[in-house]
């Protein structure tokens, strides 16, 4: 498939030239290809609303999600998944195979999954994943769900481009805000307690609306929902709190000005650190550096600075 038929393809919404897209941004990020197929369906994306879910593992994100996307999809929207694994591939077996067969059930629904494993992978993780929702949304997603651990750097970094951050968590509040990464509890949007069918939850619940008593609010007004998604108990409230998000921020311009701004940020930022990767490699690439480098007594500050200022790429 050549790469012009791959970017009409994902502006016709095919399936089989949204993977491959997503695969070029993925596998080669930053090459000509990448940049070119960015470029292309920049003017056909900004459909899309974004949802980002984390919280600890094992607290029911995945099971929410298949739940929650099969309402949406139910109502007649298009949904995406995205789903970052932070299993190891050594531990991933069992993952893998559970992964699959969520894949599957959803796939028969129309719904598209696409998993990324974080670990083991460079730097500019949080770039190839936005990159990743760019070509959904361009391929005429109206809600893309992008589910992380909320343990790492990468994670924080991802879910902040969202336009609805969901924390999810459970009975036993305090371990699981000690395991998730200092600044995740700041951006939700929404807070969603779940197993409510089990003992403790409704003590979670009470907690987390106490703790956002104690900070005043202003503007949206961040809810806290008790949910069970195996039986879909508190789904209602789930939707309508995701809508009344969605409409908040799109009749709010500080709201959709930050959302910008964070994306532009990333983008930038990514484009530095590859653009100075490829100046740092030429560099170490040319022998005679080798040769200066080892002769010692050279200021590296000096050379950090002319590799940065080295404008000829
Ligand atoms: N009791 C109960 N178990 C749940 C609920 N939601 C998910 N689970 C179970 O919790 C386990 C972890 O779920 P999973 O969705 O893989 O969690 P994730 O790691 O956060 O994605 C699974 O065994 C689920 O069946 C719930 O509302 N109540
Ligand atoms: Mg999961």
């Amino acid at each position: 498939m050549k790469i012009n038929e791959i970017i009409s393809g994902v502006l016709r919404g095919d399936k089989t030239s949204i993977s491959r897209a997503i695969s070029i941004v993925e596998g080669e990020p930053g090459s000509k290809n990448s940049r070119m197929l960015m470029e292309k369906i920049y003017k056909n994306i900004g459909n899309a609303h974004i949802i980002g879910i984390t919280g600890p593992p094992g607290i029911g994100k995945s099971t929410l999600i298949g739940r929650l996307s099969g309402i949406i999809t139910n109502s007649g929207k298009r949904v995406s998944i995205v789903a970052i694994d932070a299993s190891s591939p050594f531990s991933g077996g069992a993952f893998l195979g559970n992964r699959i067969r969520m894949q599957e059930s959803l796939a028969r629904n129309g719904i598209f999954m696409r998993s990324i494993a974080s670990r083991g992978m460079e730097g500019g993780l949080t770039a190839s994943i936005w990159e990743t929702v760019k070509i959904l949304d361009a391929g005429g997603s109206d809600y893309i769900i992008v589910e992380t651990v909320g343990a790492g750097q990468s994670d924080i970094e991802v879910v902040n481009l969202a336009h609805t951050v969901i924390v999810v968590l459970g009975p036993g509040l305090g371990d699981q805000i000690q395991a998730l990464k200092a600044g995740i509890m700041e951006i939700a949007s929404i807070f969603v307690v779940n197993k409510i069918d089990l003992p403790g939850a409704y003590i979670a619940i009470k907690d987390l609306q106490d703790t956002l008593a104690m900070s005043p609010q202003k503007g949206w007004k961040i809810p806290v929902l008790g949910v069970n998604s195996l039986d879909g108990t508190g789904f209602d409230e789930l939707i309508s709190s995701i809508g009344a998000h969605m409409d908040y921020i799109q009749t709010n311009d500080n709201a959709k000005e930050e959302i910008i701004k964070k994306e532009l940020k990333v983008i930038a930022m990514e484009e530095l650190r590859r653009s100075f990767e490829r100046k740092m490699n030429a560099f170490l690439s040319d022998q005679k550096n080798g040769e200066i480098l080892i002769k010692g007594s050279v200021n590296i500050y000096q050379i950090v600075d002319s590799i940065l200022h080295d404008d000829k790429e």
